[in-house]
């Protein structure tokens, strides 16, 4: 499916840094430094109730990460997939007596407006679930076929058994596992299974649910990981940068993703870092589908809220943290928008080339967006209460902004 308009990244003079980022699979920094095209794959929205804000600050988090990798002069080839059918989409267009296709793209659309408003650089393969499902029926025959995956009443199953690095992704303990399989999708608890863990790879078709050809595996729809796996093997391939999402997706998500790749090429690992992005609350709960608690990009915009502010609301917080969307967060941001663009409205200021490093250097600092942040804020106080006699330096601030932070000014 084709994503969103690309927003101009302006070329910043000099070059930036290499990303340094935590890595979940090892639990510690790692230093990327990726040949001329980097390579990341961010999992995408299941398409309803789209885009909130903990949506907004995952995709913020990866944002940046490609805009450190744009300005050490590389070139970024980002993919990125829509969960066009699955259980909680189904589930939600029969309570709300809605065809699933309509609802899943009308919410796709939607994504589409609310990351363009955000400056959202838009990935060069935007991949449905649906569309996959040629690729991926010929992946879950392997599995099979090599012993990797078993059948159950019609359904497939992976034998996480089957691969020797299943666990390194998330590092959790078998009963935490456990615990997130069944609260997250998975099956722990039905009968048959060689181990409670293992995850669906094809569903075999259900009365009254969507299902498609699928070989020799019979009618169904795909599981959830394999979906993911198949998107990004097929533009990708294994040991691709960043593999990227929210902290909800360490397991089984990316996990059982990893299993599939790694038990499928033989290859270890998938990614090179495996990266997480903080959940956002409301109201002291995960901002969350099933809670009904989501603060939505299109209300803020529909109700005149610059997506700028909305931007800046996302950046100052860590991406690793959790915390918490309110009122005030974004009334700071709309305030301290207002403080920049004051300050780059002059035709001259204090010379900004120090900022410009300063950013780099919080940037690539595991995406330490306050301290880049602050550094702006420190800028804008002089040229406030001093001014200052570079004719360059507006436009500068203006452009490291935008380049770095996706912020327009
Ligand atoms: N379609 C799958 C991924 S393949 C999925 O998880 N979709 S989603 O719509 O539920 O979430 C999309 C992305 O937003 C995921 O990376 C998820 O981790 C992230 N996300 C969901 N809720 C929050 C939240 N409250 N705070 C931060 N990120 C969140
Ligand atoms: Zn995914």
């Amino acid at each position: 499916m084709h994503a969103w308009p690309a927003s101009e990244v302006p070329a910043l003079p000099g070059k930036g840094r290499d990303l340094r980022i935590h890595d979940t699979a090892t639990g510690g920094r790692v230093t990327l430094a990726p040949g001329p095209v980097a390579r990341i794959y961010v999992c995408g929205i299941t398409p309803y109730d789209a885009t909130h804000m903990g949506h907004a600050a995952t995709y913020n988090a990866f944002d940046l990460v490609q805009r450190v990798w744009l300005d050490t002069k590389r070139q970024v080839h980002y993919v990125q997939n829509v969960t066009d059918v699955d259980d909680p989409l189904l589930e939600r267009a029969i309570r709300d007596g809605i065809d699933w296709v309509g609802l899943a793209e009308r919410e796709t659309a939607l994504f589409r407006e609310d990351m363009t408003a955000l400056r959202m650089l838009p990935p060069q393969h935007y991949i449905g679930a649906v569309e996959a499902i040629p690729g991926i029926v010929p992946l879950v025959e392997r599995l099979r076929d090599s012993g990797a995956a078993y059948e159950l009443d019609g359904d497939i199953y992976f034998s996480v058994d089957a691969d020797p690095h299943f666990g390194k992704v998330s590092n959790y303990d078998t009963e935490l596992m456990r615990h997130l399989s069944a609260e997250r999708g998975g099956d722990p608890e039905r009968p048959g299974k060689k181990n409670p863990l293992d995850p669906m790879l094809w569903m075999a078709a259900r009365e009254g649910e969507p299902s498609w050809d699928g070989g020799s595996l019979g009618a169904g729809r795909p599981g959830w990981h394999i979906e993911c796996v198949a998107i990004a093997l097929d533009h990708l391939g294994m040991g691709f940068d960043v593999q990227g999402g929210g902290s909800d997706l360490i397991f089984p998500h990316h996990e059982m993703g990893a299993s599939h790749a790694q038990t499928l090429t033989g290859e270890f690992p998938m990614a090179k870092a495996y990266v997480h992005a903080g959940m956002v609350a409301l109201d002291g709960e995960k901002m969350s589908k099933s809670r009904g608690n989501l603060v939505f990009v299109s209300r803020l915009r529909r109700d005149g809220v610059d997506p700028a502010a909305i931007r800046l609301a996302l950046l100052s917080h860590r991406y690793r943290d959790d915390w918490e969307w309110t009122d005030q967060v974004l009334q700071d941001a709309v305030a301290r928008l207002g403080r920049w663009r004051a300050a780059v409205s002059r035709p001259d200021g204090p010379s900004a080339d120090a900022l410009v490093e300063e950013l780099r250097e919080a940037l690539s600092d595991d995406l330490d967006t306050p301290t880049a942040l602050a550094a702006v804020d420190r800028w804008a106080a002089l040229q406030t209460a001093e001014g200052g006699t570079d004719d360059s330096a507006p436009g500068l601030v203006s452009r490291a902004v935008d380049a770095l932070l996706g912020v327009a000014l």
